[in-house]
């Protein structure tokens, strides 16, 4: 086996493949790559393959050959003139991971933590999830032929998302109550044997994720940006990243780290509240809200994992309320022409606080992380866009309007 999993917490190593968490101590588990076959070789040898999420197969602990593809990855990395010069910031990217096959980050981890499923001979597979993720899993489970169940927080996944996870043919149940209530029935569900999970608690998920990191390195050819920005939620993405830098840096491909940066909405922000006092364990925020719903989330799963990633590479926390998510979203969509999520749109937020505060300057280079596709929320969108001009079947009433 290329690999070990272990736990984050005590060490422990883990083989029993279906178990999602320590059997000594319950801490999280994470998959430790042996990067050996790697050492000697550089970018340019793995560069030979497409674009990808499996460009980076050396990295991921299941066999590409049978891996469950819908060829994600390979996402745009826009650099930002226009947003750069309004928020003062000379070289700014956008990493889109709203091009992925079903318009988020997610499917990058869902590949991985799919083909794993079917390694094990699971038959059903589930999740609970704030939208995204539900939709990622109902695709790739139907490539896959597997039975899916997705637990969503009722009235509170939007719409875009919703009719994913409809779509592919997934069992969803609207749950009465929130993202974290949904999390802990379907982790009870799994260790009942019901289903196979599939949330980013499940180690393998976070391993096909670090690729948007490998990405931005291969798309800057190994240059290492200052910071990588990205929105916080359930906390796996962030530690993901980190995960992915520490194998670069290991194999000497980058001499150092990227200081990351987590942005959480205001309403929903335990991990920018345990890193402004310093710590590295956090308080659950009992009742989220936000307008970002994929990040309405109050006891991060991963959040101790991300605590880790920030301290350890020098980066910082920080929130935003749901006016600058908003601002942050438009500013993208009519500097750049790139349309995100309000979850994502919490990273430009979260850059634009942050060059006003000082704390970032002018002239570093910024990656930000733009999670997922705009068309995941329409509602939001439209009830942000301003009005729509009505007018009579006529020419005249139609260059009226439009002259106003
Ligand atoms: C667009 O789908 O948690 O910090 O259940 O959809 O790794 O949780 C989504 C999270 C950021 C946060 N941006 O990532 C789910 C879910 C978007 C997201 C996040 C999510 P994590």
């Amino acid at each position: 086996m290329p690999y070990k999993v272990k736990c984050f917490e005590c060490g422990r190593e883990v083989t029993d493949g279906l178990l999602d968490s320590c059997p000594t101590c319950g801490g999280l588990l994470n998959v430790e790559m042996d990067l050996s076959p790697l050492k000697g070789k550089t970018l340019k040898d793995i560069r030979k393959a497409p674009m990808g999420v499996w460009r980076y197969a050396p990295f991921l602990p299941v066999d590409q050959k049978k891996a469950v593809s819908l060829l994600e990855g390979g996402t745009p990395l826009y650099r930002c003139l226009g947003l750069g010069e309004k928020l003062g910031i000379k070289d700014l990217r956008v990493k889109y991971e709203g091009a992925n096959p079903t318009g988020s980050f997610k499917d990058r981890g869902m590949t991985v933590g799919v083909s794993r499923a079917v390694e094990l001979g699971c038959k059903v597979v589930g999740c609970a999830s704030t939208g995204n993720t539900s939709a990622s899993l109902a695709a790739y489970a139907a490539k896959a032929g597997l039975g899916c169940v997705v637990l969503l927080p009722s009235g509170k996944v939007a719409l875009g998302k919703l009719a994913q996870a409809m779509f592919y043919g997934a069992k969803v149940v609207s749950i009465d109550g929130n993202f974290d209530e949904a999390l802990d029935i379907v982790r009870r569900l799994a260790k009942e044997g019901h289903l196979y999970l599939l949330n980013s608690i499940n180690p393998f998920r976070p391993e096909g994720q670090k690729t948007v990191a490998f990405e931005i390195l291969d798309q800057l050819d190994m240059q290492v940006p200052d910071r990588i920005v990205l929105p916080v939620g359930n906390a796996a993405n962030i530690w993901a990243v980190y995960k992915a830098l520490t194998e670069l840096r290991e194999l000497g491909w980058i001499d150092r780290m990227p200081r990351l940066v987590g942005v959480q909405a205001s309403g929903s922000n335990p991990i920018f509240r345990a890193f402004e006092e310093g710590k590295r364990d956090f308080q659950p925020v009992d009742h989220p809200e936000t307008v970002a719903t994929a990040i309405r989330i109050g006891n991060p799963a991963s959040g101790r994992k991300a605590l880790k990633a920030i301290y350890d590479t020098d980066g910082v926390a920080v929130e935003v309320t749901d006016e600058e998510i908003i601002a942050g979203q438009k500013l993208l969509g009519r500097t750049e022409g790139i349309g995100v999520e309000p979850a994502s749109a919490a990273s430009i937020a979260g850059v634009m606080k942050l060059r006003q505060s000082g704390e970032i300057s002018a002239d570093e280079r910024i990656v930000c992380i733009c999670t997922g596709n705009l068309l995941k929320d329409p509602d939001t969108v439209i009830k942000n866009s301003g009005e729509i001009l009505r007018s009579k079947a006529d020419i005249d009433a139609v260059i009226k309007i439009i002259a106003r």
